[in-house]
């Protein structure tokens, strides 16, 4: 059976159209791009309060149209014009949230970095990307990114430079990029997906529809604003939604409950680590107060989803997305939600498995056209036929929902976060004690996978130096949980290291 419901009288619409929806009269690009559609609201409705922080303050409709407005002449008066590229890299705030937005507005191009990377990390975007700006909250940081290209601009998230005339806004095409996500997509170093407004548009238009998210809705959005779940989802659905969030600049479970308990949002996005700490808390039960609670960017084991409605009542609605496509596949608001499943495809998006391997293939107005200069690895990347290769490999179940059932790619997804292993085998390699390393995902009921290392030294080096070692070099969260030393690493005939006999 395929579940390739581009259909629009297929059942996947069906499942996620509010009841009396004409599937045909649904356009998922409902405006010229990404910021003019969030405008339309702040117009409409100018004293809705639309983003607050937990430190108090908030800003409506008519607030968040004039501080963006503002925010692109200062990026205007540092000499940008609309296609230049900016780097972003701050915990989440109403500021980064204004200086991304202002970017989107007048054309820019933000290059999101998550706040763990490290010097090598920052200066492979830079190499990648060539920002002409960054925006960074963090001296170090800064500084690593001054490193990687001599004289770049680098501006706190309040943007404290002069006014200058505001640009255009708000006048880019559906076609124009909008954000460069960067992701390892199924090998190498990180590559980056550059996604169009419309790409983003039709994403967050889908989970409006299918969420059933409206103005009155409230997020409690404490994921970072560098990833798609926290900023393509999160802060993107919200502003086309017209609705308002709640920025955190971190998941604290007790700010989470306490929020739930007296009512004060109606949705919460988070990863399955996040779930596992919530499920576990004698205060569980608040949650159940929630509108919506969506869990992705991992899975979200079947246990963990009945744990917390037996101890809730929430039913948690666990979608699928990745980087290069935003939002995939999700389970229902209104039908059945199958724990183990990641739901139906989301409205105009098109999932085909392979025959040979199973894989998952997409295509749809959400999949990005592309990595940016990597003629060869767009080659591979997508079908002669438009679909392009997530890695993922999928089977649908007896209702037809689709379940993730293994990955192709060599990726380890760590608290949500993911971690190639390559990547920390080359930094262990680094060592001079080190012989060979290879790195796998174990189970692990907090993070979900736990990157494990194996390493094969002379013996003059321990664990514990190893993982210190790594965690100078890449974003913390990557360092190994642990490091077994060995005296060989299993190998295969032609001497490549067996990972599944490591796991
Ligand atoms: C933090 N640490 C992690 C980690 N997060 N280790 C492994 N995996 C992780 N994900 C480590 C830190 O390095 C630190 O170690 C210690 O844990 C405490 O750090 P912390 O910052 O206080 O941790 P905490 O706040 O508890 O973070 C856990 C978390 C966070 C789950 C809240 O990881 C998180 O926000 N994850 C969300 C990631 C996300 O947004 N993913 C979306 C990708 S988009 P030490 O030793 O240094 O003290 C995508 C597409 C899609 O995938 O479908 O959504
Ligand atoms: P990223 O590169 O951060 O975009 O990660 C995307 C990957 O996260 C996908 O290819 C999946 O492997 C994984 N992923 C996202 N959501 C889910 C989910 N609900 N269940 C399982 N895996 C998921």
């Amino acid at each position: 059976m395929t579940v390739a419901d581009h259909d629009r009288s297929g059942p996947a619409w069906a499942v996620h159209l509010p009841a009396g929806t004409n599937p045909d009269g649904v356009d998922l690009a409902p405006a010229a791009n990404l910021t003019a559609r969030m405008a339309e609201h702040w117009r409409r409705e100018p004293g809705r309060v639309v983003l607050a922080d937990v430190g108090g303050r908030s800003l409506t409709g008519a607030e968040l149209d004039e501080r963006t407005a503002a925010a692109a002449g200062r990026f205007a008066g540092q000499g940008l014009v609309a296609g230049d590229r900016v780097l972003v890299s701050c915990d989440a705030s109403v500021d980064v949230a204004i200086a991304h937005l202002a970017a989107l507005r007048m054309g820019l191009v933000v290059l999101p970095a998550n706040t763990a990377y490290r010097a090598d990390e920052l200066a492979h975007l830079v190499g990648d990307a060539d920002p002409v700006l960054a925006v960074v909250d963090d001296r170090e940081r800064a500084g690593w990114l001054q490193q990687a290209k001599a004289g770049l601009a680098v501006l706190g998230p309040d943007l404290a430079v002069p006014d200058h005339a505001v640009p255009a806004l708000d006048a880019t095409t559906l076609t124009s990029p909008g954000l460069i996500g960067y992701t390892s997509g199924t090998t190498g170093r990180p590559k980056g997906a550059v996604l169009s407004h419309g790409n983003l548009l039709a994403s967050a238009e889908a989970v409006r529809l299918a969420w059933r998210w409206t103005a009155e809705d409230r997020l409690w959005l404490c994921l970072p604003l560098f990833h798609m779940h926290g900023l393509g989802v999160g802060l993107h659905g919200t502003l086309v939604a017209g609705a308002s969030a709640l920025i955190s600049p971190k998941f604290e479970l007790d700010a989470v409950l306490d929020m739930a308990e007296a009512g004060r949002a109606t949705m919460f996005f988070g990863v399955p680590t996040m779930y596992t700490r919530l499920a576990a808390s004698p205060r569980v039960d608040a949650l159940a107060r929630l509108r919506l609670l969506v869990s992705g960017s991992a899975p979200l084991p079947a246990e963990l989803h009945h744990a917390l409605e037996r101890a809730s009542g929430a039913k948690v609605l666990e979608r699928y997305g990745m980087t290069e496509t935003i939002m995939l596949v999700s389970n229902p608001y209104d039908g059945e939600r199958r724990p183990g499943t990641v739901g139906l495809p989301l409205p105009g998006v098109e999932v085909r498995l392979d025959p040979s391997s199973d894989e998952v293939l997409v295509k749809g107005p959400n999949v990005f056209a592309g990595y940016l200069g990597r003629p060869e690895a767009n080659a591979e990347a997508f079908t002669e036929d438009g679909f392009f290769h997530t890695g993922d490999v999928g089977r649908y179940d007896e209702a037809g929902y689709l379940q993730l059932v293994a990955r192709m790619k060599e990726l380890i997804i760590s608290g949500g976060y993911n971690v190639y292993p390559r990547e920390v085998e080359d930094a262990l390699r680094g060592h001079p004690a080190v012989i060979d390393a290879a790195v796998v995902g174990v189970p692990d009921p907090e993070w979900g996978e736990a990157v494990t290392a194996f390493c094969e030294t002379d013996g003059s080096v321990s664990g514990e130096t190893l993982v210190a070692f790594v965690g100078d070099r890449l974003a913390r969260y990557k360092r190994p949980k642990r490091v077994h030393v060995v005296d060989t690493l299993p190998r295969n005939a032609l001497g490549k290291v067996v990972k599944s006999d490591l796991r």
